[in-house]
């Protein structure tokens, strides 16, 4: 038996982490199979299309992402169980990521930065973090981890998920009938989505008009954008045209339509955004490759695994 590290980026670092902790293991990067038959488990990123179908003995996909969209999409996936990753490691990180580009905007930072570039020295209003909103779009294990850090500060939390939930803590919303009203108590909207074909779009120019654009936080210049969860969940164009309309007053973003980011985006130099190439939540090799093998073992001994992919629901 052998595991597979199919992977676009960074298969070398994974390879040496499985070895290091399982040095007997049969582990092969590909394009190198060997005899294809001998492989049983896959743990992926971005694998060529075709690749894992090609896999007669194939049983087990693991995928270094916690989002599965780009694997979902490939028509010739083999049915065999999937299971995403889910760490500590990535859920801190990202927790880290919304809560730091909540804090900027609400302590409106983009502005300071240009005041200070200028050498200005201005006094702006701010609000207190018990005055403003954040409405989390997605309670999975990262909303709900990043609701756990905004905690800390005092934000006054809300939350939208596909079923309902109870949260504590969190006034919770669910599903498309509840999203009006979620999203009219937001003031600072940070989604963490997966992509599927419901969610496709959802961030579009009709959505951030619902936004909060009132209310006790009035200290706030208006509503706020931060997405970490997929680019395929916005439009790029309507994100910019909202700025630009003062609709939003400002957004930070790590995911894109198309990335790398185009040079020609006007998101790039726009002065109240913030960009990330992809790496809210960057997973360190070491984790993956502990969580690859406790997942290989387990489908080996016949045991549970950990996050299997739901297919049907498309997360
Ligand atoms: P989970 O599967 O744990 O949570 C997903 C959440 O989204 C759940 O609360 C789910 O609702 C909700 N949801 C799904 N579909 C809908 C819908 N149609 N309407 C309303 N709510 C919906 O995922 P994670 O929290 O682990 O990860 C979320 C996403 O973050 C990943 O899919 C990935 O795309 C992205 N990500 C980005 C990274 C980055 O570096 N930028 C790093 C890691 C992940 P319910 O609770 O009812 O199931
Ligand atoms: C993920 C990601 O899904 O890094 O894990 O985007």
């Amino acid at each position: 038996m052998a595991l597979l590290i199919a992977c676009s980026s960074r298969a070398e670092q994974f390879a040496a982490e499985v070895r290091a902790l399982d040095p007997g293991l049969d582990a092969r990067i590909a394009p190198d199979l060997g005899r294809s038959g001998d492989i049983d488990t896959a743990l992926v990123w971005q694998p060529p299309a075709g690749l894992l179908r090609s896999l007669p003995n194939l049983g087990l996909i693991v995928s270094v992402g916690a989002g599965v969209d780009g694997l979902l999409g490939d028509p010739t996936l083999p049915d065999v169980p999937l299971t995403r990753f889910v760490d500590p490691d990535l859920t801190g990180r990202m927790a880290e990521y919304i809560a730091l580009n909540v804090l900027y905007h609400h302590r409106r930072m983009s502005e300071f930065r240009e005041l200070q570039a200028r050498k200005v020295w201005r006094y702006l209003p701010e609000a207190a973090a018990h005055e403003v909103r954040v409405g989390l779009m997605g309670l999975g294990v990262l909303g709900m981890a990043a609701a756990g850090a905004l905690k800390t500060f005092g934000y006054r939390l809300r939350g939208w998920s596909r079923r309902p939930k109870v949260l504590d803590g969190v006034a919770c919303a669910s599903g498309p009938a509840e999203l009006d009203a979620f999203l009219a108590e937001s003031d600072i909207l940070a989604v963490l989505l997966p992509l599927t074909p419901e969610t496709r779009g959802i961030l579009n120019r009709g959505l951030l008009r619902k936004l909060s654009r009132s209310g006790r936080s009035a200290l706030l210049p208006g509503p706020v954008l931060i997405n970490a969860g997929r680019g395929g969940l916005q439009v790029d164009a309507d994100i910019v045209a909202a700025l630009e309309a003062s609709e939003l007053y400002a957004a930070s973003l790590d995911v894109f339509e198309t990335e790398p980011l185009p040079a020609a985006s006007p998101l790039w130099a726009h002065p109240r955004v913030v960009v990330t190439p992809h790496n809210a939540a960057e997973s360190s090799p070491a984790a993956i490759a502990r969580y690859a093998l406790r997942q290989m073992h387990a489908h080996r001994n016949g045991e549970a695994l950990e996050n299997l992919v739901d297919r049907t629901r498309g997360y």
